[in-house]
């Protein structure tokens, strides 16, 4: 299998697709299928698993033989830039992470750029009413115990949370917090983690476009919370080459562009984690799947288990992995994180 394919059409990424692929998300799986040898025969590993009743152990593919997932659309390059501007005239960075990826979710590029200027972030784990508690805890633990850093895990759709973030920031920022020295807070983060959201919950108005769907702030907006406060909000920023581990989870967890990855193994691999650390939630969700399933027959009993079926009765593995992808996204699954922190 090849390593890093590009299987690109978007213009923004990268690597430049041929012009001939289809513009539909479904034209374009279609045709990537009939030309990426990796898709295909990821395709034929669940087809085979699903062909047999007892979802059978498939060969997993190493990180070595993944697709590479590279999102990186053309506003977020000039976004980048505006952050290293504007970060070192601001005095706290909420940094907001997806608390069902706490690991993955925090950018690399963000947390040497605050650290260069030396601000102090708050760290808010938001869409804590996806995540699972235990694991939430543990990612407090493990990121306030870092220097110049507060940790913090809030649901943006719960006001009562939502309200306290200024004041989490204010000790962070002593000196500050006057009319005539305002508290500066610029939210930092990945795209679709909450940003916006938080920012409008703050101001208890819509100010800026809010919506599951990565990629929709395109520039930073700046709003005055109170005469002592302002808030910027910023566009959400990836890092190139990223681990594939790392991109699986945020392709899982909806902070990558739909077009730049395949769902079938996306699904794939989120449903190999799931089996491992979370198998009553699937069992409560879609009935036991038989003891050795693995992610590829996964897919296959949820497209079983839903009538999911393409002509002649096969397994729709695309509709599938869709609805496996849908279910941990919306929490219908149950509250899941994809990581641990790593042991002190
Ligand atoms: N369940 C849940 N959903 C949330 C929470 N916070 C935000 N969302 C949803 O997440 C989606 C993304 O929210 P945005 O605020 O647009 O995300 P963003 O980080 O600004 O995204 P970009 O502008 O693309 O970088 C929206 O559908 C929100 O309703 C939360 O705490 N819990
Ligand atoms: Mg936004």
């Amino acid at each position: 299998m090849r390593a890093a394919v590009p299987l690109c059409r978007d213009r923004n990424r990268y690597v430049s697709a041929p012009k001939t692929l289809e513009s539909t998300k479904a034209g374009a799986i279609r045709q990537l299928g009939a030309r990426d040898a990796t898709l295909m025969a990821l395709r034929r590993q669940v087809l085979q698993a699903s062909s047999v009743p007892c979802c059978p152990r498939t060969p997993r593919p190493t990180p070595k033989d993944r697709m590479s997932i590279d999102w990186f659309p053309g506003h977020m390059l000039a976004a980048r830039k505006e952050v290293t501007k504007t970060v070192g005239k601001v005095d706290v960075v909420i940094e907001i992470l997806d608390a069902r990826v706490p690991g993955a979710s925090c950018n690399p590029q963000v947390e040497s750029l605050r650290t260069k200027v030396g601000r102090p972030a708050l760290k808010v784990l938001n869409k804590a009413d996806l995540a699972d508690p235990h694991r939430t805890r543990a990612w407090l633990d493990h990121y306030n115990a870092l220097p110049g850093v507060k940790a913090v895990a809030i649901s943006c759709k719960k006001p009562g949370e939502v309200v306290r973030i200024p004041d989490y920031c204010v000790p962070l920022a002593p000196n500050r917090g006057t009319v005539l020295k305002p508290l500066r807070m610029m939210i930092l983060g990945i795209p679709n983690v909450g940003k916006s959201t938080l920012m409008n919950a703050l101001l208890k108005r819509a100010v800026v476009k809010a919506g599951n769907e990565p990629g929709l702030t395109k520039h930073q907006t700046r709003h005055e919370l109170n005469p002592r406060m302002t808030l910027i909000d910023t566009p959400g920023l990836l890092w190139p080459q990223m681990d594939p581990g790392v991109a699986l989870k945020l392709a899982a967890s909806h902070s990558i562009g739909r077009n730049a990855y395949a769902d079938e193994e996306v699904a794939v691999h989120l449903g190999a984690y799931l089996l491992a650390d979370y198998p009553a939630l699937l069992t409560q969700r879609y009935g036991a799947p038989l003891a050795d399933c693995d992610g590829h027959g996964l897919i296959a009993w949820v497209a079983q288990r839903r009538g999911l079926l393409i002509k002649g009765g096969e397994p729709d593995l695309e509709r599938a992995a869709g609805a496996l992808l849908d279910d941990y996204r919306t929490g219908a699954l149950g509250r899941i994180t994809l990581e641990t922190p790593p042991p002190v």
